[in-house]
């Protein structure tokens, strides 16, 4: 029931232009007749007052209502102390038997969460109900305490023209920087140097891969490429090494260590190394109790976008339960967008792009209003499809300005409260998908195939396929530093896991099967919100449809 009193008095407060506190829409909720409290508030908040604050409430509901409502005009008074009226209610709030975890919910992440159980551990209804009502500092900390850090945003920072040398110049920088990481691990020697050597020597060598074919014997040739030319590797089929041949993509970069063959016109593989994650990789995490929900494909202007299980989601921020939810991530697509695949104009639900960002805007609004939320495009989105795609213009944020979200490029990285997320929609794990075996990379298990991406360190290697990379001076797309988290979305499935250390969390989405989808056997994970405690890399994730 509050619940829904609280559904209706964000919408009612936003469709006045107001946003509002969280705790304040809790306490008007709890309010004998939450319409008239409503009312008085807006008589009382100041002129200038964009959002509606818990103490706007508190100071109307600390006095009785004498009809005729008292014109104490503007000044609203400050300070007001707990209010019995607005901590009466205690109820039910947030419980509703349908949201449940994942882990009941048959979505993938029950046998995969790397370590330890990582959900349930929100205790599944029906539970005791936390009483509202105590004082916002127990609602909510202190959002000064809050610490929201961005790096690697390439808005404005687009350098490149689309020439060609463009398109040397970002696999040079990818090569310089991601071989930083490997020359320290081999005794490597440039390409040219190599065919100069006597046969039968041991070399080592770091490269982009530039081609990989079997031979007729079934062995395995895999070209590499630095700044001096290119040399043949061959991967014998009997040695271990080659299990890991069929999870290589074109233009990653790797170092191989070998025996230069009799001619020295070709080497064989002994050895084989990616730039990886370390195993012992300690991630931060955040020091206080706090947590932040990642979402993406929102999706809105589609036929098949889940208002309701948003308008779930959304009143759900609003309990108790989601006290703690301080930050929101999405990760792409917060609009169907429009010509992005064929025939996706029978699928809309709303045909013009500002429309959708206009609704996308009205759905984000009912997200409590002291949430920090960070978002970057996807390729639905109205930015350039080439990645990195810088984060939206200047007319779409004025749409989306509601509550001030910090709005950049894709990808980004995000650190709260010394937690770093890498951020990225996630176009590429398509292609992981598609090339990948599939026990290495399924859509059933979408953070596998991000488990691939942080071994490569980089979120989008291979390039000319799905994912279309945009040349520039340099490489915006390499996991220069580890994340502690790698957040991406794209594929329509949830799931999450531990590559040493690092949580990999692809959040599902917020629409339905499309008629594409249906054709192929996609079946999206839609209406779920994981939720990530910052301070200890646990998920829960907390179901809406
Ligand atoms: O794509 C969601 C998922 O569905 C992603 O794995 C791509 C795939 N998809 C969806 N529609 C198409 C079409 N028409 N062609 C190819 N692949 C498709 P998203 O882009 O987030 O909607
Ligand atoms: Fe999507
Ligand atoms: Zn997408």
């Amino acid at each position: 029931m509050p619940l829904e009193a609280a559904a209706r008095l964000v919408s009612e407060l936003t469709s006045r232009g107001y946003n509002a506190e969280r705790e304040a829409v809790t306490r008007l909720a709890a309010a004998e007749d939450p319409n008239a409290a409503l009312e008085r508030v807006l008589e009382e908040v100041p002129n200038d007052a964009l959002v509606v604050q818990a103490d706007h409430v508190e100071s109307v509901l600390s006095r009785p209502d004498t009809t005729g409502s008292p014109r104490t005009d503007g000044s609203n008074a400050a300070g007001a102390t707990e209010s019995e009226a607005a901590s009466a209610d205690g109820g039910t709030a947030g419980r509703d038997a349908t949201r449940t975890d994942a882990s009941s919910a048959g979505s993938p992440p029950s046998a995969s969460t790397g370590t330890g159980p990582t959900e349930g551990r929100d205790s599944p209804d029906p539970s005791p109900v936390e009483t509202e009502g105590s004082s916002p500092a127990d609602r909510a900390a202190d959002p000064a305490i809050r610490s929201l850090e961005i790096t690697g945003d390439m808005t404005g920072e687009s350098t490149g023209t689309g020439e060609y040398s463009d398109f040397v110049s970002v696999f040079r920088d990818r090569l310089e920087r991601l071989g930083t990481k490997l020359r320290g691990r081999v005794n490597h020697r440039p390409a040219t140097a190599i065919q100069g050597m006597p046969g039968g020597s041991d070399v080592a060598m770091v490269g982009l891969v530039n081609d990989i074919r079997s031979t007729a014997s079934g062995h395995w040739l895999i070209e590499l490429e630095d700044a001096t030319g290119t040399f043949p590797w061959l991967v014998m089929k009997d040695r271990e090494y080659v299990d890991l041949v069929d999870e290589l993509l074109c233009d990653e970069v790797l170092a191989m260590e070998g025996t230069l063959a009799d001619d020295s016109g070709i080497a064989f593989v002994d050895s084989l190394s990616f730039p990886d994650v370390p195993r012992t990789y300690e991630p931060s995490t955040a020091d206080r109790h706090v947590q932040a929900a990642l979402i993406s494909d929102v999706h809105v202007g589609s036929q098949e976008f889940m208002a309701d299980a948003w308008n779930a989601f959304a009143d759900w921020l609003h309990t108790e339960q989601a006290q703690h939810v301080e930050y929101m991530l999405l990760a792409g697509d917060m609009v169907e967008g429009v010509g992005v695949y064929p025939d996706q104009d029978e699928e809309l639900d709303i045909v013009d792009i500002y429309e959708q960002y206009e609704a996308f805007s009205e759905h984000l609004k009912k997200v409590p209003g002291d949430i920090e939320i960070v978002m970057i495009p996807g390729n639905h989105d109205a930015v350039r499809l080439a990645e990195p795609q810088p984060g939206f213009d200047e007319e779409l944020r004025g749409i989306m300005s509601a509550h001030d979200p910090q709005i950049v490029s894709n990808p980004s990285t995000v650190t709260l409260e010394g937690v770093s997320v890498l951020m990225y929609h996630g176009v590429s794990l398509d292609e992981v998908i598609a090339e990948l075996p599939e026990e290495k990379a399924s859509y059933d298990e979408p953070h596998k195939a991000m488990y691939h991406l942080l071994k490569k360190r980089h979120v989008a290697p291979q390039f000319g396929g799905h994912t279309r990379l945009a040349p520039e001076e340099k490489d915006y797309l390499i996991m220069e530093d580890v994340p502690d988290i790698f957040h991406t979305g794209h594929v329509h499935k949830l799931g999450f896991g531990k590559y040493h250390n690092v949580l990999a969390i692809n959040s599902g989405c917020w629409q339905a099967q499309t008629d594409f989808q249906k054709s192929v056997n996609i079946d999206p994970d839609a209406g779920f919100a994981p939720i990530v405690d910052l301070d200890t890399l646990d998920v829960t994730v907390q179901k809406f449809s």
